[in-house]
């Protein structure tokens, strides 16, 4: 039996979950949360990133003793480090501005060859290209995960699966894309050596010296671990957090030019597997919504959204006008109107809004990630805390016409754990099918079937083209 520390830090929060696993054994449990957020000094938007490595220390003592700490997080953010190791400036929030107009000198058809990335604006190539001549002064760039390990132990690296995330990762040759970076003006020295997750980064000095693993240290690919897929099914998966992934688990990039077109990313997962996957804007417009009106009370919004009548106003959730912070309702009200509908009038109706459009993306994304790779879905896993958005699952099990299996809620840190726990030696856990065997017989997973609700179709008719 191990004991492990899943160190998991979203958007909106962090936990320290202490983790077992064993032979049919498999359990985590919170030992500390934490708020996490932008914080606005001045014209930025930045991380608390002290707070967060304070937080993450006070947690991994809370947790007692352990066999190994692993640490996953948001992805494409980095800290900048001077050549003694020092911490250049307070790492900046992907939300913040700062990417806007930033453009590089390389065609999108080659840089998705390369990289195999979706085009977002905060992709950390673009976030670099914004420091400017802050780059001069820089030695490494560290993703947050490699941050936070770098100060437990010590140690520099990179781990491949949040580097893929970068749009500075060769996807096929699994090396940096060093002849991009330069062309953009990325100095290829700030590229840290590439570690592959499941491999032991060093000892914690100031933990009494317990081993440091890297683990999927992109909390999406922690969070594709632990989807609990039955083998040979043909499955799509939803990791719903502030952001929803949703697409297909395959075994090599997908690099066509409707891939590109319809702007699909290939993210490196845990053993090799890609992510083929689209961001939905997820569940942050419906946190974003709330923080506007200065409430809490989700599960009341959610029981008088789900008596709302169905899918009476739509908006294409993924417009960009949604990614910054700000006043979600009025920028919601402002796309019905603008595409002829009749904004939502009550909060109830808001909060519906948001949830039938995040189905409709959901439905959109699945259908198109299954015809650009010629597949088919016969299941929707949703994995990670919209799992248990009862709700949301329904209507995604309605818009997609295919059962929803709903669970595990933590996955990230189920799937940070079982990485630990292999790296550590535990046989039972060979491989990607022996992990999710694990979290099929420990995990509760519930099923929504479809309920032929809703003219779909009709509603994606609504947003026009
Ligand atoms: C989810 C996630 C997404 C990434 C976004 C920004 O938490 O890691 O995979 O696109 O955050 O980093």
């Amino acid at each position: 039996m191990r004991r492990v520390a899943a160190v998991d830090l979203g958007a909106s929060s962090g936990r320290v979950m202490a983790g077992t696993v064993g032979p049919s054994v498999l359990a985590v449990e919170e030992v500390r949360r934490f708020p996490n957020g932008g914080v606005r000094a001045g014209p930025v938007l930045y991380w608390d990133i002290l707070g967060l490595y304070r937080e993450t220390l006070a947690g991994i003592r809370e947790a007692g003793r352990l066999d190994g700490v692993g640490i996953d997080s948001w992805a494409v953010d980095y800290g900048l480090l001077d050549e003694r190791g020092a911490l250049l400036g307070n790492p900046v929030h992907y939300r913040d501005s700062r990417t806007d107009g930033i453009t590089v000198p390389v065609p999108d058809r080659e840089l998705y060859d390369v990289t195999g990335l979706q085009q977002l604006p905060f992709n950390t190539l673009y976030q670099l290209v914004a420091e400017g001549d802050r780059l001069d002064a820089a030695a490494t760039m560290l993703l947050i995960p490699d941050l936070l390990n770098y100060w437990l132990t010590g140690e520099i690296g990179a781990e491949r699966t949040n580097a893929s995330t970068t749009q500075l990762y060769d996807v096929r040759a699994r090396t940096w894309a060093l002849s991009l970076a330069s062309r953009v003006g990325i100095p290829p020295r700030l590229l840290p050596p590439l570690r592959d997750p499941g491999t032991v980064v060093g000892q914690a000095r100031e933990l009494s010296g317990v081993p440091v693993v890297a683990v999927g240290s992109h909390d999406t690919a922690s969070a594709v671990v632990a989807v609990p897929a039955s083998p040979g099914t043909n499955f799509a998966y939803i990791s719903s957090g502030t952001w929803s992934l949703a697409g297909l688990e395959l075994p090599a990039p997908e690099l066509s030019d409707a891939a590109l077109a319809a702007n699909f990313t290939n993210e490196g997962g845990v053993d090799g597997t890609i992510r083929f996957l689209r961001n939905v804007m997820g569940l942050w417009v419906l946190s974003e919504t709330l923080r506007t009106w200065s409430t809490s009370d989700l599960s009341g919004l959610l029981t008088a959204a789900a008596a709302s009548p169905a899918l009476a106003a739509v908006v294409d959730i993924d417009a960009p006008g949604f990614l910054p912070p700000g006043d979600m309702p009025a920028r919601l009200a402002a796309a019905c109107g603008a595409t002829g509908q009749r904004p939502p009038g009550t909060r109830a109706e808001v909060v519906r809004c948001i949830l039938d459009s995040l189905a409709l993306a959901y439905r959109r994304t699945l259908r198109q990630a299954a015809s650009l790779t010629g597949r088919t879905i016969d299941v929707v896993h949703i994995v990670g805390g919209g799992a248990r958005n009862e709700l949301l699952c329904q209507l995604t099990a309605d818009a997609c016409g295919v059962p929803v299996l709903a669970g595990p809620g933590e996955a990230a840190a189920l799937g940070n754990v079982l990485v630990q726990a292999r790296a550590l030696g535990e046989e039972d856990l060979p491989d990607l099918a022996a992990m999710r065997a694990l979290v099929r017989e420990t995990q509760e997973v519930r099923r929504y079937e479809p309920s032929g609700a809703g003219d779909w179709d009709a509603a994606e008719a609504r947003l026009g083209s």
